[in-house]
Parts: structure tokens; C-alpha cells; sequence
């Protein structure tokens, strides 16, 4: 990636980034790409920039064709539930079984190839909450370059919460686990987080630019950094940088929206021989990187832990609210990231519960005396029970 786009190349790239019209974003990056100079340091970059344009095309061509009237397949499902979860894993894994075992969707399962041509969704239950898991049609070599609807499995992919990525352990299952690793990567998708790695999270106009060092910048000082960013126009953003990172790394997260995805493996059918060794290989392979389920949906074996699982990957919590002239706390959970605090379980309820908030009440088995009153910077954990004055 270079560090020496011309000057009217950077303000095109900020009207891009500028521009909410999928129409007029691709115009404009149509002009981006003619303000970059064709050599051999751009290539990856014009790449790029390339194949979002194509996925743009595709979504656009997909929504004028709803638009006609005619049945064209939905781009995305609409998420239900505590996390939208996709299925992924290459043909006859047992993705269609999965679905049929853990949830109430009626999917056709079949021995031959490419059965499941749309995804199909399909609820999970877990205590009290649901788990949205969407079965995508295969993946196989080249689904990333859009062989068959690999674009639209990864698609899928980048806009559920949570992978759950499926392999057979009656043939190799390092191979198909590194084959969908694989196409993910080349999607922008990663599952697990590298050791040097560039953030952009865009913030809305005003916030200002934060840039936070955990790691080493190899070739340049925050200066440099500071000057880059600015130079695409991203005044409002906050840029984590961890690990080591050069200047050409930073540039290069600016473009490149990959996108961290929590996820977790299934290794399906435990019932057939020599799946021990085959389970073993995996094991080595993925080691700590990634939490591994073992069961066959076939016999229904194994499966009873899948749901705590993908619940503790998902890093999620959840927190009962509570009215101060009620006794009993509300039955359905409001779901918040790990972390989150009263703050945002607030402004979750009611944009204006934010100005209004006074104090809130928390009950916890992990408090010393319960209720305690606490004010919005309080970190909720799971489980916590929260009555919310407001002034
Ligand atoms: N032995 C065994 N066979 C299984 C198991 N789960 C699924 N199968 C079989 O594997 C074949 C494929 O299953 P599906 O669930 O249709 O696979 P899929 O991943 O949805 O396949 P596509 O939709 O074609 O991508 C079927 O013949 C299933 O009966 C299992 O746990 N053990
Ligand atoms: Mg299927």
C-alpha cells in the first residue's frame, strides 16, 4: 500500500467515505480509482478497491431487484434474538442436521452436494434467551472471488454477530477448517485477533481524533500517524494500534474494513469411525485460538453445551430491569457487550434516559450487600438485576 497517494486522490477517498448512496458511493469510488497512479505500490490497493466495488454492484442489482417486484432472495435476514449466528462449513458438513437438531427451522438435509442454496434461518434456545443461526450455503475454494453465492455466505458472514464454523470429521477436517479460514481472510473477515493490528473505528463529526498505542511504531512517530489520518479527512475517529505497525499498515487499515468476528468450531459427526484422530489433528491444529464443539446432530450427541459455548464467545451479558414500584424483574434480559455499564443499558431502554437518569439500584449475587446504588459508570456483569431513577 503506498504512503504517497497525490493529494486529490486523499479528498476523493474522503468523499467516498463520505457518501451513504451505494450509487453515488460507487461513482465516486470510480473516480478515486482514476486518481490513483497505476504502479506496481498501488496494486494492491486498486485490488481492493475493485472487488468492494463489485460486492456494491451485486447488492445494488439485488435491490433493484426487490425494488421490480420480483422475487429476488433478501440480502440479509433480519436479526432476531441475543446474536445472529452463520453457519458456515463446505458441503455435507452437516449444517442443514445442525439446524434441524437445535432449532425449529425446517431445512432440507440430503447426502448430495449443494443442497441448501439460501440461507435459512432458524431459532436457538438457551436459558432465557435466543440465538438467531443462520445456515449459508456452502463455501468452497474461490468463494471469496464469487464462485457460486460465496459472496453472499460472506456476506452473511460480516453481518451476523458470531461464526459458528462447521467441519466433518469423517475426511480431514484441518483441511476444510484452514480452506474456511481462508476465504474468510481474503473477505476481510478474521476470527482471531493478529498480534500487530490497526483499528479505524469512524466516530460522528465533532468527536475529534483519538489514536491509542498499545504496541510500536516501527518507521514513523504519532506525528506522522496524526498527519496521516488527516490527510484522508478522518478528523473523527478513534485508532487503536497494537502490536508493531508501520505507516503502510496504518494506511492500509483506512481501506481495508476487516471486520473481527467471535466464533467458534463444530466438529460434526463424532459417530463415524476413526473421528478420534481426525479430532485430535484439529485440536493440534486450532489449539487455544478457538473453542471447539464435538457431537454428531445425526445420533444428537454432544450438543448439549453448544448453547453455553457460543454464549461465553459471544462475550455478551445479560441484565434484567426492574421498575422501583415493581417486585418482580422483568422475565426477557436486555443483552450488552461484556464491559458494557449503566450507561449504556440507559440509553439501550430510552435515548432520553440519559438526560433524565438520577441513580440506579443494582441487585447481584456478587455484591456484598444488595441493593446498591450506583451512578452511570457502574460495569454490569451477568445477571445483574437494575432499577433505573430518573430525576
Ligand atoms: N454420520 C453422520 N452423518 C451426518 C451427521 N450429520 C449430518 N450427516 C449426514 O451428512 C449429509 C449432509 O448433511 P446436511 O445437513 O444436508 O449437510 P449440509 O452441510 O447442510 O450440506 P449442504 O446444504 O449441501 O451444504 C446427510 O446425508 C446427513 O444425513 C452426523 O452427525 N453423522
Ligand atoms: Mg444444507
Amino acid at each position: 500500500m503506498p504512503t504517497n497517494l497525490p493529494p486529490d486522490a486523499r479528498k476523493k477517498w474522503a468523499e467516498v467515505e463520505a457518501t451513504k448512496n451505494p450509487k453515488e458511493k460507487l461513482v465516486c469510488m470510480e473516480e478515486f480509482l482514476s486518481l490513483v497512479p497505476k504502479h506496481k505500490g498501488t496494486l494492491k490497493l486498486r485490488g481492493q478497491i475493485k472487488k468492494q466495488m463489485a460486492v456494491m454492484r451485486r447488492e445494488i442489482e439485488e435491490k433493484k431487484r426487490k425494488k421490480a417486484g420480483r422475487r429476488g432472495p433478501k440480502l440479509f435476514i433480519e436479526k432476531e434474538g441475543a446474536a445472529q449466528i452463520a453457519l458456515l462449513g463446505m458441503t455435507g458438513v452437516g449444517k442443514s442436521s445442525l439446524l434441524a437438531s437445535v432449532t425449529n427451522a425446517k431445512t432440507e438435509i440430503s447426502s448430495n452436494p449443494y443442497t441448501t442454496k439460501e440461507p435459512v434461518p432458524g431459532i436457538m434456545t438457551y436459558e432465557d434467551i435466543q440465538f438467531q443461526m443462520i445456515e449459508t450455503p456452502a463455501l468452497m475454494e474461490g468463494s471469496a472471488d464469487g464462485r457460486a453465492w460465496g459472496l453472499k455466505t460472506l456476506a452473511t458472514a460480516r453481518n451476523a454477530d458470531g461464526l459458528m464454523i462447521m467441519v466433518d470429521l469423517s475426511q480431514d477436517p484441518v483441511k476444510q477448517f484452514s480452506l474456511i479460514l481462508n476465504e474468510l481472510e481474503k473477505a476481510r473477515i478474521l476470527v482471531s485477533k493478529p498480534r500487530g493490528r490497526v483499528e479505524v473505528e469512524r466516530k460522528f463529526m465533532g468527536a475529534g481524533l483519538r489514536i491509542i498505542l498499545v504496541g510500536k511504531l516501527v518507521d514513523c512517530d504519532m506525528r506522522d500517524v496524526e498527519e496521516l489520518l488527516k490527510s484522508y479527512r478522518l478528523n473523527d475517529a478513534v485508532v487503536k494500534i497494537s502490536g508493531e505497525s508501520t505507516l503502510e499498515e496504518i494506511e492500509d487499515a483506512i481501506f481495508e474494513s476487516t471486520t473481527y468476528k467471535p466464533a467458534v468450531v463444530f466438529a460434526n459427526k463424532t459417530d463415524v469411525e476413526g473421528q478420534e484422530l481426525n479430532l485430535e489433528h484439529l485440536k493440534a491444529h486450532v489449539r487455544e485460538r478457538l473453542p471447539i464443539v464435538a457431537a454428531s446432530c445425526e445420533k444428537k450427541l454432544g450438543l448439549e453445551n453448544l448453547g453455553q459455548t457460543l454464549f461465553n464467545t459471544l462475550d455478551i451479558v445479560r441484565v434484567y430491569t426492574k421498575e422501583p414500584s415493581h417486585r418482580e424483574h422483568s422475565k426477557r434480559p436486555f443483552i450488552l457487550k461484556k464491559g458494557a455499564t449503566i450507561y449504556d443499558l440507559a440509553k439501550d431502554i430510552h435515548s432520553d434516559f440519559r438526560e433524565r437518569f438520577s441513580f440506579a439500584k443494582v441487585w447481584s449475587k456478587r455484591l456484598t450487600f444488595s441493593p446498591q446504588k450506583v451512578g452511570f459508570t457502574f460495569v454490569l456483569v451477568d445477571g445483574d438485576i437494575v432499577e433505573i431513577h430518573l430525576k
